[in-house]
């Protein structure tokens, strides 16, 4: 009977030990699609928080093209990884990048950019931690028609910048609600003019924008808006370029890291008035951590997580991001 229990008990404790792995075991890859942003810098700071905080291994990969992320994910297993969060440059990847952390054994997280299948639709079997675009934008066009108001502006003489990146569907999802705001606030449909960025940068968005003021030399105010700051900022340099003077300019981003809070530090202002602040800190501390708990007590994370932002200026940008638990 003795040695019968102690059997049992034996076969729980093998059982028990196989079933745990050790935190310095554990290697967690970070993919982002633009490391020199930095909002993702902030992103990976904030990962390698959890990382020293769990004692696993964060290893992070700047992949600006579908090749680079499919050549991270073989890396990331051949160096022993057990999963992986990924901002993908091409949310159309979707479909190739699950088969190829299926194929490597790598447990998969998406941030920021929600993969899409053939059809265009997200892929909702893949964990996903987004920001809540359409809300968030919103809070753009809100923030956007209250200062237009405050400026004294008759809407009908004021021309919108959509600086557009419309293949990202969060990106889509981020301007329009910015424009139900400002329609909701009687902003004429007709004042808002498309300027369609190459890539997800300040110069691409400066190109796009240069293009919408030419055409339209005769506007004299001018507010912008689009998927982040870096939009808003090429934007906002766009208007300096041509001589409009900042007074003249209502510039409002998403994000709220080093490319707006150095706008904001500038002795005198620019054209960008505000920005609508998410955090880096769930996005990356979070996230890691969701995939640390999934490797080492198979704890699956929820499919879908929506964050919020919080819209800030010159004056408050140090309170707003204490507030949501940035520093
Ligand atoms: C996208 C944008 C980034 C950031 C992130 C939350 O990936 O390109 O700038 O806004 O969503």
């Amino acid at each position: 009977m003795r040695s019968w229990k102690a059997a049992i008990l034996a076969g729980v404790v093998a059982f028990a030990a196989a079933g745990t792995t050790y935190a310095a075991d554990i290697k967690i890859g970070f993919i982002v699609k633009q490391p020199e942003e930095p909002w993702f810098q902030d992103e990976w700071k904030f990962a390698d928080q959890a990382a020293t905080e769990k004692g696993f291994t964060l290893v992070k990969i700047g992949a600006e093209d579908g090749e680079k992320v499919m050549s991270a994910i073989d890396n990331l297993a051949a160096q022993g990884a057990q999963g992986f969060i990924v901002c993908t440059p091409d949310v159309k990847l979707g479909p190739g990048i699950v088969a190829k952390a299926m194929a490597n054994d790598l447990k998969l997280m998406t941030v920021d950019d929600r993969l899409v299948g053939a059809d265009g639709n997200a892929l909702e079997d893949v964990v996903h931690m987004g920001i809540s675009a359409t809300k968030i934008g919103e809070t753009v066009g809100q923030a956007l028609a209250d200062e237009i108001k405050k400026r004294g502006w008759d809407m009908k003489n004021v021309g919108a910048i959509r600086v557009s990146y419309d293949q990202l569907p969060t990106a889509v999802d981020r301007v329009e609600g910015a424009i139900a705001a400002l329609k909701a606030a009687g902003f004429p449909a007709e004042n808002i003019y498309d300027a369609p960025q190459a890539k997800t940068d300040t110069e691409a968005a400066l190109n796009a924008a240069t293009t919408v003021l030419n055409k339209h030399a005769d506007v004299k105010h001018w507010i912008a808006f689009g998927l982040n700051d870096e939009a808003v900022l090429g934007a906002v340099r766009a208007t300096e370029s041509v001589g409009i003077s900042a007074d003249n300019v209502i510039g409002v981003g998403i994000g709220g890291a080093e490319s707006a809070i150095n706008e904001f530090k500038k002795p005198t202002p620019t054209g960008f008035f505000g920005t609508v602040i998410i955090s880096p800190k769930r996005h990356g501390y979070e996230t890691a951590m969701n995939m640390y708990e999934w490797v080492a007590n198979d704890k699956e994370p929820e499919k879908l997580t929506l964050t919020a932002g919080a819209l800030a200026v010159r004056g408050d940008y140090d309170a707003v991001r204490k507030d949501l638990g940035i520093e």
